[in-house]
């Protein structure tokens, strides 16, 4: 059974984060054990001072070793048994639920609260095993954070919660967000609650529920998908719900005109093998829908549908799929007619293209993607030096362009379409 030292030189902060609901209720029980440590009772001079100037200068204070590595020592020896000190700061580890429930093992967690601008370094060297952050933003104090992991390993203890928390449907990374709840009245404010959900089928409602986590989670939180393992059952429900058949909606295009030579003049670049067998596999691998061979050259649109048709020849499954997928078209406008009214998407490495056109991040572009339906998606790469911007007009984004550390693109086009495709459509592993 877990048990929380709390340091801090604000208690009632604390104390007030902690004495309601299901928690205050635990610690008034009896079983829920959470004290608060206060390094103010550990100075020596008679300001009791905790905090004082930076060396090296700067703004603001910060906290004196002497006293919080006294209240941490003293903490931890609260209790008989091994504690483990933790200290709440926006340079930690990303707290995830996973620790969490790790933490909920061990028997004494003593969290350490800074406030000011920091802590003395020797601190966290001397007296702290490990430090965690919420999050990417930064608190006055430690306390809300401290009172947050104390709140979050709470559910996991004995006692707790009236029915404990299962440990197996909680382990998050690549687990799916939470259905959709309701409650009585069965319309409010006009809205009716999902008709499936007010019959008794149970099964239905499983399925239901599964399928929206599945929905949900790709829409709004497309990094935990592309971590959660679908099961058999998991890829029938996905059939058929848009946000789940994404790549299925999008096409790339290779443009070997217009674009630009090394001199900036438009021009129409050739046809090469080894663009039009990875950008295949690569379209393939991503389960999109087609992959747009654009050139204006009759010869080279042929000799793009005679290798095709090689590979066919050959026979070999994986080839088969990533040919069946090859649309060799004289023009961008024509590959654009053949998918209807597709959002148009240009790849740019250079900020001089398409200067009106926001750039879009990977997740702001699946954003976009998600805001229209089940319109389809072109992506265009351009070939040579790059796509030519006024030539294309129907483009209203461009993804922000491939680059490593040091800021300038390298990559051939087809490197550049994996990495793309990658990025949009690539699942992770946990
Ligand atoms: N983020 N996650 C966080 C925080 C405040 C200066 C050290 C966070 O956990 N704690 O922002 N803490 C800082 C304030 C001293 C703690």
């Amino acid at each position: 059974m877990t048990a929380f030292t709390v340091v801090s030189i604000l208690p009632e902060l604390v104390e007030g984060a902690l004495s309601a609901g299901v928690v205050g209720r635990a610690r008034t029980a009896g079983t829920l054990d959470v004290a608060v440590v206060n390094p103010r009772d550990f100075t020596t001079d008679k300001h009791r001072s905790v905090d004082d100037t930076p060396y090296g200068g700067g703004p603001g204070m910060v906290m004196r070793p002497g006293p919080l590595v006294a209240a941490i020592e003293h903490a931890a020896a609260r209790l008989p048994g091994s504690a483990h000190r933790i200290l709440l700061s926006p340079g930690g580890r990303p707290l995830t639920q996973a620790r969490v429930q790790e933490l909920a093992a061990l028997p004494h967690l003593v969290l350490v609260c800074g406030r000011y601008e920091g802590v003395d370094e020797r601190v966290a060297e001397l007296a702290i095993d490990e430090e965690l952050s919420l999050g990417d933003f930064v608190l006055t104090g430690g306390e809300l954070g401290a009172a947050a992991i104390v709140d979050a390993v709470a559910r996991f203890l004995p006692g707790v919660l009236g029915e404990p928390t299962s440990t197996d449907d909680e382990s998050f990374s690549g687990a799916l967000l939470e259905y959709p709840q309701y409650t009585r009245p069965a319309e409010f404010r006009g809205k009716a609650v999902p008709e499936v959900l007010a019959g008794g089928n149970h099964e239905a409602i499983r399925q239901w529920r599964r399928r929206e986590a599945l929905r949900r989670t790709a829409r709004r939180r497309p990094d935990l998908l592309a971590r959660h393992r679908f099961t058999k059952e998991d890829e029938q429900l996905a059939r058929g719900v848009a946000e789940l058949e994404l790549p299925s909606r999008v096409s790339v295009a290779l443009v070997h005109h217009p674009v630009t030579d090394r001199t900036g003049a438009v021009v129409t670049t050739s046809l090469t093998n080894f663009d039009l067998h990875d950008i295949a596999r690569s379209v393939a691998t991503y389960g999109l829908a087609g992959f747009y061979v654009v050139t204006p050259i009759e010869a080279h649109r042929a000799k793009c549908a005679a290798i095709a048709a090689a590979w066919r020849d050959e026979g070999k499954d994986y080839r088969l799929d990533a040919l069946a997928r090859v649309r060799p078209v004289a023009s961008v406008a024509d590959a654009i007619a053949d998918l209807g009214d597709p959002l148009v998407v240009a790849t740019s490495a250079s900020p001089d293209r398409f200067p009106d056109v926001p750039r879009a991040t990977p997740s702001e572009f699946l954003a976009t993607v998600h805001g229209t339906g089940a319109r389809p998606v072109l992506i265009l790469f351009g070939t040579g030096w790059g796509l030519v911007d006024s030539m294309i007009p129907q483009v209203s984004q461009v993804l922000a362009p491939v680059s490593g550390r040091p800021a300038w693109n390298h990559l051939s086009v087809r490197s550049a379409v994996a990495v793309v495709l990658d990025r949009l459509f690539g699942l992770r592993d946990a």
